[in-house]
């Protein structure tokens, strides 16, 4: 199997560009489901140690059905199939960038969740114009063991994101395992209280929001991804999302650029344009670097051909 690796603000993804399992033909989205229904095995083995790493995000190349796109894309983690990833976008478009596949400019990329364009102005710096996003409910309370009630709102960017503002617990580096805590504690009252998208959709992500120290910046996030890691970046459809959210509340205007950063202070410039359907259509920039490009090998003896299961891995 034939990879490249790359990372967007520390964020992982590995490209694959072969040796990755047939999907057939049809609708990305039908494609998508395919991969989490029946090739659970791959994405852990590619995603888990000891081939891969925690918070690794997978993207595997599938012919678009839009012959303008110049690849089709589904993103997976070690545990989920995404709709989207922003992050693995940029990490993506500077990857076929180093391969020769495309050069500076405008391009088109087909995921499970609709076209998405990415503008690459150098060789590592990528603007991605996501799909339209919106905001679904507003002021959700929850009941999580130690807090009197967690209230926030359910988005989508590409995937569904619970989104907390502010943020019980600061976000900053020395709380990472307590935010972590407290996003899988919401994670699982938002499934149990059946908060989820118009199709039964389940809250994937969890986005607990607070300012940064640094006064250029608009907000720093804590993003939860579906294999209980944390997003290195700001999360590109997570920022998606908060971006329905502030156009909704009044408290950003169109074409208005901010700064969000991550938890490890990990830059994403983003803006919006209006959507026809009452959402917004957000714009991404940040910066990505390829790390490696390996064939990774599975051996038929390797007791850990299909990675280190997670429960051995984090003792749970
Ligand atoms: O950047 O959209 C994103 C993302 C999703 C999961 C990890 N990163």
């Amino acid at each position: 199997m034939h990879v490249i690796d790359s990372h967007t603000g520390g964020e992982p993804t590995r490209v694959i560009l072969s040796g990755g399992p047939d999907l057939g033909s049809g609708p990305l989205a039908e494609r998508a489901r395919r991969l989490a229904d029946d090739h659970a095995a791959f994405s852990q083995a590619v995603m888990r140690e000891p081939r891969g790493q925690p918070a690794m995000v997978g993207a595997l190349l599938v012919a678009p059905v839009d012959a303008t796109c110049v690849t089709g894309v589904i993103y997976f983690d070690a545990d989920a199939v995404l709709g989207m990833c922003g992050h693995g976008t940029i990490g993506l478009a500077v990857t076929l960038a180093h391969l020769g596949r495309i050069g500076l400019g405008t391009h088109r990329i087909e995921t499970p969740a609709g076209v998405v364009t990415v503008h690459l102005s150098d060789a590592n710096t990528v603007t991605v114009t996501n799909v339209e996003s919106r905001r679904v409910r507003q002021g959700v309370s929850l009941n999580v063991a130690g807090y009197e009630k967690i209230t926030g709102d359910l988005a989508y960017g590409g995937n569904w994101f619970f989104i907390v503002d502010p943020s019980p617990i600061p976000v900053a580096p020395h709380n990472i395992d307590r935010l972590t805590a407290l996003a899988i504690a919401i994670r699982k009252a938002a499934i149990a209280a059946g908060v989820c998208g118009e199709n039964g959709e389940n809250v994937d992500h969890v986005i607990l929001q607070d300012a940064s120290p640094d006064p250029r910046i608009h907000s720093r996030n804590f993003v939860l991804c579906p294999d209980n890691t944390y997003d290195r970046s700001p999360c590109g459809t997570g920022s998606s999302a908060r971006l329905a959210c502030l156009a909704l509340d009044g408290k950003l205007a169109e074409h208005t650029e901010i700064i969000q950063e991550s938890v490890i202070g990990s830059p994403f410039r983003l803006s919006y344009s209006k959507g026809a359907n009452g959402g917004v259509i957000p714009s991404i920039t940040s910066q990505a670097f390829v790390t490696a490009a390996s064939h990774l090998i599975f051996a038929a003896t390797d007791p850990f051909k299909n990675g280190i299961p997670q429960a051995a891995n984090t003792g749970a």
